[in-house]
Parts: structure tokens; sequence; C-alpha cells
């Protein structure tokens, strides 16, 4: 086994087709493909009335390999239609791989996208590709320029470490701007490349941005975000009225983080805001499995959307039985919260229509040790949105402000473990004798430099009688006034994935998770408390969800 691009290669599985797909734990409503392996999303956008969503995917196998760009299109983000592999290998510059990148749409409304090639000497260089023909609704064939690659690593660049351009931005100046991941040494930074004509780029001196010890930074992304309501921007705003995110993919830890900051255009920098920590310990859009996301402005409806990749958490070879591994997220719309230190993000509104039959509870008191049974519902696919209060917050116990890891507490402190004040929250994908369960939950904690500090947890340790599998117990901070007492949850449940959004998307987790007994129709929801004090259910709402047309 080697590693490439930080996948794990298995060069004897990555041409092995499953001779059967198997569809236990395949998603209902996230959207997959009908079998192989897939990774990251590629140049999501929208154009002409339709959504595009591009991904890396092994047309071979349920492991990394021979990764081409598939191709789905849209009207909804819902339903999606499969199209031929948009870009594949067929050139020296790509002949080794076409790896992740975005797209722009530049004046006169003509997409472009900017990838990652692997050419002939195993060089990473970047790439531009047009839509062969604009009037091709779909756009389903592209064509690469044969002046190509439009940008190499130069001295003092790692070529093996320089990857996944971001979408495109026009500045003051009339020049185009996109950023580039690379690492010196432990140092990962952002490189910025400017063109006049697309075509022929330079790279700016310093990089964009760059933190010590971070390691390699793939996906970058960076973008403009209003400081005021929820409606998103092109690419291309920079105003008084906007600030900055900057998000890495960082390789060494697998996992994402942004930073909210003010961009310098002139200066061609980005500064995080002090209140942003930019260590690679800081927010994360997601404190679950999701990772190499990307966002793009969807001019449709005025919004910044949010797409992100989930791998299994299964052991390879199981992936490789049951012929498909990885699901993309359900696409999130974001946005700046009024504290301006951190994203909101929500699952774009067009979820609910697939909203079926539905159950309600309303003012339901979970006293210590609580625990109710949400039904009728097929609880294996649902969303459920509740509301809590809690009523003694003064009993909240004390925080030790040396608790600096989240999903080191979640793993100290699971469902079962009792508190004060939690943990309360939902029991997702369980089976009828709690065998099996993952819980979403929350903890409060009198803290010491504010006066509540609210834990987050998604946990799978619980989530299957199967050893092999991985059974993280992921956890965040929600940075939450509680003076009210009240806090929401939403949860979307798809078989192998709980997508949680605590506090109106302040913090989010996604979980894969493999039940053995909690599957189909075996599966049941509860909502518990195992705090000492009392929390009630203001409201609960719960659905079944269709199932949507997905390729
Ligand atoms: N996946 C792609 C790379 C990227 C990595 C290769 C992140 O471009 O850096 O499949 O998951």
């Amino acid at each position: 086994m080697c590693v490439e691009a930080s996948h794990k290669v298995f060069p004897e599985w990555q041409s092995l087709q499953a001779s059967k797909v198997k569809s236990l734990h395949r998603t209902a409503f996230h959207f997959q493909p009908p079998k192989n392996w897939i990774n990251d999303p590629n140049a999501p956008m929208y154009y002409n009335g339709i959504y595009h969503l591009f991904y890396q995917y092994n047309p071979y196998g349920s492991t990394w390999g021979n990764i081409v760009w598939a191709h789905s299109i849209s009207t909804d983000m819902i339903n999606w239609t499969p199209l031929d592999p948009a870009i594949y290998p067929s050139k020296p510059f790509d002949v080794n791989g076409t790896w992740s990148g975005s797209a722009t749409i530049l004046p006169g409304n003509k997409p472009v996208i900017v990838y990652t090639g692997v050419d002939g000497q195993n060089r990473q260089v970047q790439n531009i590709a047009f839509p062969k023909n604009l009037s091709d609704p779909f756009l389903r064939e592209w064509v690469k320029p044969d002046y190509n690659p439009v940008i190499v690593a130069d001295n003092g660049i790692n070529a093996s470490q320089f990857r996944d351009p971001t979408t495109a931005w026009l500045g003051q100046d009339g020049h185009w701007r996109f950023l580039v991941g690379t690492r010196r040494k432990h140092r990962g930074m952002v490189l910025l490349y400017k063109s006049k004509d697309f075509k022929y780029w330079w790279k700016v001196q310093h990089p964009l941005h760059s933190a010590a010890g971070t390691g390699m930074w793939e996906c970058p992304d960076f973008y403009p975000v209003a400081l005021e309501g929820e409606f998103g921007l092109e690419t291309s705003v920079n105003d008084y009225g906007v600030k900055f995110v900057l998000k890495v993919s960082l390789d060494l830890t697998r996992y994402e983080y942004y930073t909210v900051g003010r961009y310098f255009e002139d200066q061609n920098r980005y500064v995080p805001d002090i209140t942003s920590v930019d260590n690679g310990m800081g927010l994360r859009y997601d404190y679950g499995n999701f990772y190499a996301s990307k966002t793009f402005f969807d001019y449709g409806k005025s919004r910044r959307i949010l797409w992100g990749w989930a791998n299994e958490s299964d052991t390879a070879d199981n992936d490789v039985s049951k012929g498909w591994a990885g699901i993309q997220t359900i696409p999130r719309k974001v946005w700046l919260d009024k504290s301006g230190k951190q994203l909101l993000q929500w699952p774009i509104k067009e979820i609910n229509s697939l909203r079926g039959s539905d159950v309600h509870l309303r003012s339901v008191v979970l006293a210590k040790g609580g625990l109710v049974e949400v039904r009728p519902i097929t609880a294996a696919q649902a969303d459920v949105e509740v509301t809590f209060l809690i009523p003694n917050l003064h009993k909240a116990q004390a925080f030790d402000p040396s608790w600096v890891d989240p999903q080191q507490l979640c793993g100290q402190m699971g469902a079962s473990v009792q508190g004060g004040i939690g943990p309360f929250g939902l029991l997702t994908l369980a089976s009828k004798n709690l065998e099996e369960y993952t819980s979403v939950f929350f903890r409060v904690f009198r803290g010491i430099y504010k006066k509540h500090v609210v834990l987050m947890c998604s946990d799978q340790s619980r989530s299957s009688l199967r050893p092999e599998v991985y059974k993280p117990s992921f956890g965040g901070f929600v940075d939450l006034d509680l003076t009210d007492g009240v806090i929401s949850l939403r949860s979307l449940i798809d078989h192998s994935a709980v997508e949680s959004f605590g506090a109106g998307g302040k913090t989010c987790i996604t979980s894969r998770v493999y039940p053995t007994l909690a599957t189909n129709e075996d599966a049941h929801l509860f909502a518990f408390n195992n705090g000492t004090e009392a929390v009630t259910i203001l409201k609960l709402s719960a659905w079944n969800m269709n199932k949507p047309r997905i390729n």
C-alpha cells in the first residue's frame, strides 16, 4: 500500500469491480453514483438554470485510483442525472491524473474549469478546460487547450505538493486571481496566481497566506461573505460590507479548518481576524467525517453553497466487497453569523421537498434518564428537528479549562456518562434494545471566561456491533449565548450517514456508521436525557424522507 495525494492506494484493488453492489448502508438522499469510489466535489456551479457537480471518481473500483471527473447535473441539487465523465487523463499534461479543481464563470457567461493535472513526470500542474459547445445546456464535453499546462511549479515549489486551484476572482485592477495549495517543509500555504487573460499566469512573490506546522494545504477555498444577511456573494465582490473566509483541508489531520478575516487586494494578503484561530486547531465547517469541501456562488438563488466529501468509516476491504465508497454531504447554505466570528450552515431548503409523513412532539419533559421513542417513522431515512429548553442552567457542572479538545471530551463523556445538564439529544440509527445507536447530543458546563460552555458530540462508539469499523466520538464546541436556555438540533439520518446541525448550524458534525441491527425498518429514533437535571423538548418534528432520483 502507498499513499498518493493523501489517499491510500491499494494497487491490487483499484481496478477491482465488485460482482454485485451491496445496497445495505447505501444512502437514499445523499449524492452517490451507483457504484465505485468517489472523493472530492469538484467545480460545483450554477450555469443557465442548471447545477453541475463534478467529483473525483474511480470508474474501475471502490478504492482511490484511476481518477476522472465524473459529472452530474440537476435543477434542484436534490435529483441528479449522470453524464459521461467530463475530464479524464488524455493529454501529456494530465496523463497521470485529473485531480481537483474549480469553476469560474467568465464575463460573457463563459464557464471555465481550472484543475490539477499530473503530467508524464508525475508533476502536479494547473490546467484549464472550456466547454466544447456552449449551446449544449448540459455542458457535456470539455476541451483542454493545447497551451496547457497554464501553471507549472517554479523553482522552490515542490511539484508533488502543488494542487487544487480555487475559483478565480477578478480584482479591481482587472486581473484574474486564483489560489493553489502547497507547503514549504511543514508550513502550509496558498500561492496566489494572477492573469490578464486567463491564459498567461504569474505567481505573486509571497503566498496569500500561510501557517507554520500545518503541512500540505489541500483544496483551499477563498470567498467573501456579507457582514449582514444570509445571501451569498459572487467570488469577485470585495468592498466594505464583506469579510473573507479562507478554508484549507489539512492533509496532516484530514480535517478542514477555516478562518474569517480581511483580504487586502492591493497587498495580495489575507489576514485572519484575531478572533479566528489560525494554527490548524481553529473553526471547522464540520467536526466529523467531512473533507475536501468546496463552495460556489449560486447565481440562481443568490446564496453560497457548500459541498463536502464524507468518506467511509469502514475498512477498505469492506468498501471493495460492498462495491462503493464515499458520499457527498447534503449541500449547505453558508453565511456569516451575526457575531462576525464564524459561519452558519444549513441544509439547502430544497431538501425539505423530500419530507414525507411526519410526527411531532411538544412540551415533553425528559427527566433524568428520560428516553422517548419518536414514532412511527422510518428512522433509517429521516429528517429530525428538535428544540430543547434547559430550565435549570445554574445546575451546570463546572468546565475545566484544560479541556481544550472537544473530540477527546466526547470520547471520555459519551451518551451513557451521566452529567448535570446533559448529555441530552437524539439516539439515531438505534436498535430496538439499544445494542446499537449513534448518539448526537449536547452537554452544558458552567464556564469561567464565559457563562456557559456547550459541547456537541456525534458519538459513533456504539454505532455498530462490527468491531473493525472506525468509531470515533466526534465533537465540537458551540459558541452560543444560552441565557434563554434554548438550544436546537437537526439531524439528517440516511442509513449510514448522520449529518447534524447544532444551534441553527453553528456547529455541524457528520458521522458515517454501519449498524448491523438498526437497519432499514429495524432502525429506531429516540430522544434522551442522561443528565441529572430535566430538559424539555419544546418541539420535535421528524419526517420520513423520500428517495430522490440520484444518478
Ligand atoms: N484529492 C485529490 C487531490 C486533493 C485530494 C485527488 C484531497 O487533488 O488534494 O483525488 O482529497
